[in-house]
């Protein structure tokens, strides 16, 4: 008894000590004009802390000091793209996947207000790995829709960690896109760099398989086996490709904060054509050096650092391959700036090498979903993520093509005479030799595993680009042309 009182008085005392202190603070501080809130909360200056979306990063933190950071949240559930044609009931911190990203400092208090939109069906909560205690704030901050729940933490541990929703079914809330990441820098910063990125991968369990078009709903048997028909990086197909890769010039520094939020797998994260100068071993302290690839668990997470050294598109993959290039774990950096031949020559000499019994491959055509009718411009525009995922290696960005190998579909004479015929390159593949622009080409073009819609909308995008002569194919043609033999001006062709 006598002790619990000489505790609580102790604590009385100890807390008139500290007001008396935060008032002298906060004297001292207004009279440097160095912090513009003199309002103090356990000794520490309040800030509002920045919240970004992928693949953005909020910028590194410049104060000395702890701060009392306030962070404003809100779940919400909604309907977003998840491929060309697929939509997704996404249930999302701040309205994207993965969810905003939250940059604070090692010793830093955070307040945490987490609100949960009016609009939503399901209760949400945030169990963050950078909370020490209990659910990592789960139980704290368990929010029906239309409320707000507020706790408190200390960012005891630098370090980059993944934060999920942990409400029953927990893997469903995480499967439907519950998840992101929040930076503890630690108190002395981490080396300057010219680019930050965020990046991160998802699992997606849908009824219809990979490319079905429509409104997907979530496959709870698929995700219990683990078998995704999605694996992507910030939430979608396509979401770092094309217009919207991250970029960088030569010569720069980049971090990637890479994270996954699974819910199940685990990635291979690589990105083609770059070695990895400095890891962060899962987020952590221990750094490792001239890595090519890096684990990253679900619910866990590595910081990458690299310096750009050539100009070109680097892609970004899970090196468990089969997810980059047929469920959607694929993205691009691109870096502009002044060739080095030494450090990368490009092609230095082409031969034709033909070995018998050389055929043309194929790979299974994904099920032809019912698409809902697209305009010509909707076309073109799903068309150019369809070029830039499929045909861009080899045709390249503009259509050129690559002398002696790949004939070009920019003002392609053989492409303009006969769409049918080319549909029909797509179906089934072509070798043997083949006349475009005037020059001959005599190679292998495996057959293309997309479907009707898919190839309607990437050849009615060439049409019209590259300087071609306009035109449009319809999905109707195409599976016309899958009923046609493939053409006997074709050698060596199994379609
Ligand atoms: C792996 C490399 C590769 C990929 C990927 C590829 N092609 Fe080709 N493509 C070729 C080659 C090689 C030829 C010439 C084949 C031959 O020699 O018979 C060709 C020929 C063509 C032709 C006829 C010739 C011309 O230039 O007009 C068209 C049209 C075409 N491809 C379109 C596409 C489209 C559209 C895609 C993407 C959906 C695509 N290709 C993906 C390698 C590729
Ligand atoms: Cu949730």
């Amino acid at each position: 008894m006598f002790k619990f009182k000489t505790k609580v008085l102790v604590t009385v005392i100890s807390a008139a000590l500290a007001m008396v202190s935060c008032a002298q603070v906060a004297e001292k501080s207004a009279s440097n004009g160095e912090k513009k809130d003199a309002s103090l909360v356990n000794g520490l200056p309040v800030i509002q802390g920045v919240l970004t979306q992928a693949p953005n990063v909020p910028p590194p933190i410049t104060r000395s000091y702890a701060a009392k950071v306030v962070i404003n949240m809100e779940t919400q559930e909604k309907v977003m793209r998840m491929a060309d044609g697929v939509d997704y009931m996404f249930w999302t911190f701040g309205g994207q996947v993965p969810g905003q990203f939250m940059r604070v400092r090692e010793g830093d208090e955070i307040e945490f207000n987490l609100s949960n939109s009016p609009d939503s069906k399901m209760p949400h909560n945030i169990d963050l790995h950078a909370v020490t205690g209990p659910g990592g704030g789960a139980a704290s901050s368990f929010t029906a829709p239309g409320h707000t729940s507020k706790f408190s933490f200390k960012a005891l541990n630098p370090g980059l960690y993944v934060y999920h929703c942990a409400t029953a079914p927990v893997g469903m809330h995480i499967g439907n896109g519950m998840y992101g990441l929040i930076l503890v820098e630690p108190k002395a910063g981490l080396p300057k760099v010219d680019r930050e990125y965020y990046v991160m991968q998802g699992d997606f369990y849908t009824k219809g398989k990979y490319g079905e078009a429509g409104l997907q709903p979530f496959d709870m048997e698929k995700a219990i086996k683990e078998q995704p028909d999605y694996v992507v990086f910030n939430g979608s197909v396509g979401a770092l490709n094309g217009d919207k890769a991250i970029t960088a010039k030569v010569g720069e520094t980049l971090r990637l904060f890479v994270g996954n939020g699974g819910p199940n797998m685990v990635s291979s994260f690589h990105v083609i054509g770059e070695i990895f100068d400095k890891v962060y071993v899962e987020g952590g302290k221990l750094e490792n050096n001239h890595v090519q690839t890096t684990l990253v668990p679900a619910g866990g997470s590595a910081i990458t650092e690299f310096k750009v050294d050539v100009p070109g598109t680097f892609i970004i993959v899970d090196h468990s391959i089969f997810r980059a290039f047929n469920k959607g774990a694929l993205g691009m950096l691109k870096v502009t700036g002044p060739e080095d031949k030494v450090i990368y020559s490009g092609k230095q000499a082409d031969t034709v090498y033909l070995p018998e019994g050389s055929a043309t491959q194929s790979i299974a055509n994904p099920a032809a979903a019912a698409a809902k009718t697209l305009t010509k411009d909707e076309q073109i525009a799903q068309g150019k993520n369809g070029y830039e995922s499929n045909c861009l290696a080899c045709h390249q960005a503009n259509g050129e093509g690559i002398p002696h190998a790949f004939p070009p579909l920019a003002k392609s004479d053989f492409l303009n005479a006969d769409h049918n015929r080319a549909i029909g390159i797509l179906l089934h593949g072509r070798s043997g030799p083949i006349t475009v622009n005037g020059e001959t080409y005599d190679s292998v073009m495996p057959a293309i595993a997309l479907n009707n819609e898919q190839i309607a909308n990437v050849l009615t995008y060439v049409l019209n680009s590259f300087g071609n002569n306009g035109g449009q194919v319809t999905g109707a043609q195409v599976e016309k042309q899958r009923k046609v033999a493939p053409s006997a001006e074709k050698s060596d062709v199994h379609g």
